[in-house]
């Protein structure tokens, strides 16, 4: 077990945040809605890099303010954030050295807001993480799973790692102060002994952080389960359940399925009363504004959570 992991098991609610280029993108492309998740769009329509690339230049999140997002989270009674620093779609949303698909050097925005929210997250006593795609890369030639740009069979999968998502992870790690959570998805690519080394070199730079289970081969600090999963019964040790707002983690114009307040309530119960925690998703839009429903109803669910004592 963790040295650090009490903190996660008290912890109860988590604010997942899935924010990147596919949030300007907002589930539409070249006049086509897309369903389903709007953080998948490149992949699902197909999109080469070079187009890709493009849209970039008219991403400029001038909204966005880390503090309003760090005060919701907070009035909501949730603990801990975790942001995508880069999803599967491979753009870095900080200040990154090692590739300029990233927010400073390809947008008009030019600034680095994970920076910010870092600071405001913890600087109302919560906990702040990292998501990070260490396997998928769309945008990489050797990154995983693009195969409308690349051949899948002569892609080097270790050169990827070693090129692009162990510096990257190093920036994270180094450049952000203290990390309670290195949130990994969708393994591949690497053996367990693999897997193991990718670990252990990690870990010299932020010993007390949290690798979540999705680092593959079963080796990280605490089970996440599938998305949208709740394990039927009760489980001991540490672990997390996610949710997403509505139906899709990154941003989506057309899709207005919230979940009331009733039901993230109802979520956060079954997860607390399992022993396990509950990771509620938002997806911020393209001008940096969390949707106007899931402000609100984080709010309620915030000021229930007070009034029956639980934050
Ligand atoms: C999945 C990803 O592929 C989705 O895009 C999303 O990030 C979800 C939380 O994990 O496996």
């Amino acid at each position: 077990e963790h040295a650090n992991i009490q903190w996660f098991k008290d912890a109860k609610f988590g604010l997942f945040i899935h924010w990147g280029l596919y949030s300007h993108l907002g589930g539409e492309w070249k006049g086509k809605r897309y369903y389903g998740s709007g953080e998948w769009i490149m992949n699902q329509a197909k999109i080469p890099v070079r187009e890709y690339e493009a849209t970039a230049a008219t991403f400029n999140p001038s909204r966005f303010n880390a503090d309003e997002w760090a005060q919701l989270a907070k009035d909501a009674g949730i603990k801990y954030v975790v942001i995508t620093a880069k999803h599967h779609e491979g753009f870095a949303m900080y200040d990154s050295k090692v590739s300029t698909f990233d927010i400073v050097d390809a947008t008009p925005f030019k600034q680095d807001p994970m920076k910010l929210l870092a600071d405001a997250v913890r600087k109302r006593g919560m906990h702040f993480g990292f998501y990070y795609s260490q396997f998928q890369d769309w945008h990489n030639p050797n990154g995983g799973k693009n195969t409308w740009d690349f051949d899948e069979s002569k892609k080097d999968y270790q050169k990827y790692y070693r090129q692009k998502a162990i510096p990257q992870l190093k920036e994270l790690m180094s450049n952000y102060g203290d990390l309670s959570i290195v949130w990994f998805d969708t393994p591949g690519g690497l053996s367990k002994e693999q897997t193991q080394q990718f670990i252990d070199s990690l870990r010299l730079l932020q010993p007390k952080s949290l690798f979540s289970s999705r680092v593959g081969h079963g080796l990280g600090d605490y089970r996440d389960y599938g998305d949208s999963e709740m394990p039927a019964m009760p489980i001991n040790g540490a672990w997390e359940s996610i949710y997403t707002h509505n139906d899709s983690w990154g941003y989506m114009k057309h899709d207005m399925n919230f979940k009331t307040p009733e039901t993230i309530i109802r979520l956060l119960a079954e997860a607390a009363s399992k022993g396990g925690n509950l990771m509620l998703n938002v997806g911020p839009d393209g001008s940096g504004r969390i949707p106007a429903y899931s402000a609100q109803f984080l709010r309620e669910t915030g000021r229930w959570l007070q009034v029956n004592g639980e934050s």
